[in-house]
């Protein structure tokens, strides 16, 4: 029953007066849903929409989007769930499949469907070291073999656009602790496969192949942190990133590193594809934040592949009552 209700300090220049912070037990409180929302998660049951329009944005009336927004945690295994915790509808798999960000395939969204189509995914292994005790390479029937759940998460693009997609995956911790990482590592650190030959990007200059990616190592071992190797029920989709791909969902959609190929625990942060390109717009951290706009553009909104009318855009994409301890005390301005 005990719900993670704690807040994070806020640095001043994120916030709005601690007036207007509304505490989320009072919301819930007043909403009438405490007890029920924290049965149905304890539960692993999907819980119903904790705003009351089904499907649409979870803010209430006085709630602006810089503010913490209720969240019910997500199940642990949410087996043909048909919405997220939030009650977010599902995006098709035409959806998922068809409007995608792969630049090793095309920097257009549609173009990628057709040019991964043939892009051989077996055999596929995946090599895990660093600093760790036991560095080893998996295959990918090794890497099913970890506990596989299907996790229904919010995609939500640095771009402003944004997916509920469920994935079916194995938390990134079942990988980590298996390798055992030693004391003195403190990230990890994630490389996509290069092949030119079948990647045509790749072969461009103007980029640092091969895309990499980064987490603090306390941010791979939280629960929400999955490596996905399936959606819909099916295996992955070439064009999701086959066979298989890292997602976190309370960060913007490029930290989800496809194609994985290396996975490497440092003790220095990793330099990372878009972080290496445009290191002011797209930070290390890259939380998903309605409050810190990208230099070009605003962050405040989204817009929900398949619906009409922009979403406010949730602190943490919604995931705050389970991420945000891991940001106690730090200025998520500055570390954007
Ligand atoms: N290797 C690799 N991983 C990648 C990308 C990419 O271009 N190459 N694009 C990223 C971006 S910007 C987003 S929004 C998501 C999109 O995932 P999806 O196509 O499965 O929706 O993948 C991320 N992972
Ligand atoms: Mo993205």
């Amino acid at each position: 029953m005990e719900h993670n209700l704690k807040h994070i300090e806020v640095p001043s220049s994120e916030i709005t007066p601690e007036s207007l912070y509304l505490s989320r037990r009072d919301f819930l409180k007043a909403a009438g849903i405490v007890s029920a929302s924290a049965f149905l998660a304890a539960c692993g049951v999907a819980s119903p929409s904790v705003a009351a329009t089904p499907g649409g944005p979870t803010t209430v009336p006085g709630w602006s989007p810089v503010l913490p927004t209720p969240s019910a945690k997500v199940p642990d295994d949410a087996a043909n769930g048909t919405t997220d915790e939030l009650g977010n509808p599902l995006n098709t798999l035409t959806d998922i499949t068809n409007y995608n960000n792969y630049y090793e395939f095309s920097e257009d969204k549609q173009e990628p469907a057709l040019l991964s189509k043939n892009f051989k995914t077996t055999p596929w292994s995946v090599t895990v070291g660093g600093l760790v005790s036991h560095p080893k390479t998996y295959t990918l029937d090794d890497l099913l073999k970890f506990q596989q759940k299907e996790r229904i998460y919010r995609l939500r693009c640095v771009e402003a656009w944004s997916m509920v997609i469920p994935w079916t995956g194995f938390e990134l911790n079942l990988l980590l602790n298996d390798v055992q990482p030693l004391s003195s590592a403190k990230y990890v650190a994630f490389t996509t496969i290069m092949d030119p030959s079948q990647m045509p990007g790749e072969a461009g200059l103007l980029y640092p192949w091969p895309y990499t990616e980064g987490l603090r190592l306390d941010e791979a071992m939280h629960r929400l942190t999955i490596l996905a190797t399936g959606l819909y029920g099916h295996p992955l989709p070439n064009v999701d990133g086959a066979p298989i791909r890292l997602v976190v969902p309370w960060k913007y959609g490029f930290k989800s590193i496809k194609a994985i190929v290396k996975i490497d625990l440092t003790d220095t942060q990793p330099t990372t594809f878009w972080n290496t390109i445009s290191p002011d717009e797209y930070g290390f951290y890259s939380n998903v934040n309605p409050n810190v706009d990208h230099p070009r553009w605003s962050q405040a909104t989204e817009r929900r592949i398949g619906e009409v009318s922009r979403r406010a855009t949730l602190m943490f994409n919604g995931y705050y009552d389970e991420v945000a301890s891991l940001y106690t005390g730090m200025d998520l301005r500055a570390n954007y």
